[in-house]
């Protein structure tokens, strides 16, 4: 089906395309033609309800993590439903489950800034092996407060997060390498860097001389996933956007959009945007760490946090670090390089074979495709087109394998199927655009509600896509759903991409904001999943392992220990006296089940805090502040049996 705004494309000036990205205002006036229930219907196809139907007690073939945006969170969908089977916190505190909150888990949050229970979520990742989804990890950043996150898959939990320092809006993050050797991420904004440690207190004018840009190399356990920041690059100062890493040949290498590389830095409007083209930054990632590893890297001074959860005692622990090694591009030939693209270039994307680098520029009306065999050719033959802060810039023609011509407009991210195909983002027309990447040829389009930013296949941006199915995520809701108010679901919509003609086949409504995505057959991840912790190996220093050995303490002048378990269906102890006002009350709560899909729940009247959701087989601390003389009532939150009423008890509190 084409729309409208497809027909009109050709006789929309640059300036026009312009406006319309920043306004939406192209948006508003196609959605008339292409929304509603008329555009939503003509473009399902018929069978589209057997496609995604999921029978009841059966399971979905895949799992997807959604980034939340600027919930912080992630949330996971099954697919082909689209059903929503959990919210994994990770940089926002959750009330649903304590995180955050809880004496244990609320260290995770701890940053250079202080407590900071709250973050943009944009890029989940998945951990890979021999260049494919292993099911082990997912990797998210936090762009605000610059943090990367490691989110467990055994227990679909937050086990990780490391603060990123140089660096300001951690945007292009977090993106492993093959066999997970690293998770490389890249600054958005450059700041002033002073490599002996200044007071970050520069001339905005200054932009050019003294801002920089960091590209981080955390290092990953093989085994245990643990992170650790290795070293970082500093690079000259215009902004990254994305990154991707390349696979196959070309697997040494991580590829980042840039922009503003007309150092637009003072923050005049009309500053950034204005060169011709900007850059496509390569660099070779396994010549970084190995003249990282030679001495190249030079040390400074940095403050950052490592908040990492202890696997027994699940008691979140923060360790400040003090010093960081970095690189300097000038001082490591053949690290890096930069390939001229168009300008403001959003989406960086490496095809399968590792050959392409797909670059999408949201203002460009053709997409370049570049080849990996081609740039080591220029390389080699010192194809140079000048350089850029000492940096060699590559002659666009030397490494280009081509482009695609108009192929719909606002081109934004690319991913593929492994069957030859690619499938682009079109933010400003609205669409999915399928392409053949060896021909360069448009082959399908699909309308979707409405302005796409990221668009996800399972393995999509891996050495073996399962191009099965095709996740759109939409800026832009209007009015694909019942009406809530001024703020809507967000859209996902689910396409069939397993014929010649993509195929509409689900909206499914989200929780705030998927931008990027990543799925994974069930079958690698649900065999692993943690049923319950096992009690024996629970090492936090306030569990009770049985009811005997319960207790209430007093621990100094007005601290109080309650340490107390919970199984169905009583809490012990459930009457507990002998606090006073002005005690700090902790209640350390051990759930003494041994089964799955048994947590408790633990509440108090008053707290200034959430309740927290004790596992099976852990230990959960809720800190109570005895404010004013009373009685108390508490209880478990969870309905969790026939007596789940019958878990509470009494807190009494008695004048000082
Ligand atoms: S993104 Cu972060 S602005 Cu295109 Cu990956 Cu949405
Ligand atoms: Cu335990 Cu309800």
């Amino acid at each position: 089906m084409e729309t409208s705004i497809f027909k009109l494309k050709k006789f929309v000036p640059k300036a026009a395309l312009l406006m319309a990205l920043a306004t939406g205002t192209m948006l508003q006036g196609c959605s008339k033609t292409e929304g509603g229930s008329a555009g939503a219907t003509d473009s399902v196809s018929s069978d589209a309800a057997t496609a995604v139907y999921v029978a009841p007690g059966k399971h979905d073939e895949l799992y997807s993590f959604l980034s939340g945006g600027f919930n912080g969170q992630v949330s996971v969908y099954g697919l082909p439903s689209g059903r929503l089977l959990k919210i994994i916190p990770v940089f926002s505190q959750f009330p649903e489950n304590g995180y955050g909150y809880s004496e244990e888990s609320k260290a995770m949050l701890n940053t250079s800034h202080g407590f900071i229970p709250w973050d943009d979520l944009h890029h989940p990742k998945l951990s890979r092996t021999d260049g494919q989804t292993d099911g082990r990890w997912l990797f998210v950043n936090g762009n605000n407060t610059p943090r990367v996150a490691r989110v467990d898959l055994k227990t679909f939990e937050t086990v990780e997060i490391m603060e990123i320092p140089n660096s300001a809006g951690n945007h292009c993050s977090p993106y492993p390498t093959n066999n997970n050797e690293y998770v490389i991420a890249g600054t958005r904004f450059s700041v002033p860097l002073d490599m002996k440690g200044g007071t970050g207190d520069v001339s905005l004018e200054k932009y050019g001389e003294e801002f920089r840009g960091s590209i981080s190399f955390i290092k990953i356990d093989p085994e245990h996933g643990d992170m650790d920041l290795d070293f970082q690059i500093l690079v000259p100062g215009f902004d990254y956007d994305l990154a991707n890493g390349g696979k196959g040949p070309s697997g040494d290498w991580v590829f980042f959009t840039t922009y503003n590389s007309e150092k637009a830095g003072t923050l005049k409007e009309v500053g950034a945007s204005q060169n011709d083209k900007d850059y496509l930054a390569a660099i070779n990632w396994k010549l970084a760490a190995k003249y990282a590893k030679e001495g190249k890297a030079r040390e400074m001074p940095a403050n950052y946090y490592h908040n990492k959860l202890d696997e027994n005692s699940h008691i979140a622990k923060s360790t400040i670090k003090k010093k960081v090694r970095y690189l300097l591009p000038e001082d490591c030939p053949g690290m890096m390089y930069l390939l001229p693209a168009p300008k403001s270039p959003h989406g960086i994307d490496v095809d399968p074979s590792g050959e392409f680098m797909v670059v999408s520029g949201k203002l460009a009306s053709a997409i370049p495709v570049f080849s990996f065999s081609k740039m080591q050719a220029a390389i080699k033959n010192k194809q140079f087109d000048g350089e850029k802060n000492g940096i060699p810039v590559l002659k666009y023609e030397a490494v280009l394998k081509g482009e695609v011509k108009e192929p719909g407009l606002g081109p934004l991210h690319t991913e593929f199927d492994g069957k030859g195909n690619a499938y682009t983002s079109m933010f400003v027309s609205s669409e999915v655009v399928k392409w053949k990447l060896n021909e360069l040829k448009v082959v399908d389009r699909i309308p979707v509600f409405y302005s796409i930013g990221h668009l996800m296949i399972p393995g999509g941006d891996t050495k073996e896509p399962y191009g099965k199915y095709l996740v759109a995520m939409n800026k832009i809701t209007k009015d694909r759903y019942l009406p809530t108010g001024p703020e809507l679901a967000h859209s996902a919509q689910l396409i069939d991409i397993s014929g010649e003609k993509m195929k509409m086949l689900l909206d499914f409504p989200t929780v705030a904001e998927p931008h990027y995505a990543q799925a994974i057959l069930a079958d690698k991840v649900a065999p692993k999943s943690t049923k319950f912790y096992k009690l024996d190996a629970n090492s936090h220093p306030h569990a009770v392992k049985k009811e005997a050995d319960v207790s209430v303490k007093r621990e100094g002048k007005n601290v109080v220990r309650v340490k107390m378990t919970a199984i169905r269906s009583h809490m012990t102890p459930d009457n507990i006296e002998g606090i006073q006002v002005g005690d700090t009350v902790y209640f350390h709560v051990t759930n003494l089940e041994q089964d799955w899909d048994v947590p408790h729940g633990f509440a108090i009247m008053g707290a200034n805090n959430a309740e927290t959701l004790i596992m099976p087989g852990a230990t959960q601390t809720l800190k109570w502040v005895a404010k004013k003389t009373g009685v108390y009532p508490f209880y478990c939150t969870d309905f969790c049996s026939a007596l789940h009423q019958e878990m509470q008890g009494y807190i009494r509190v008695s004048p000082k």
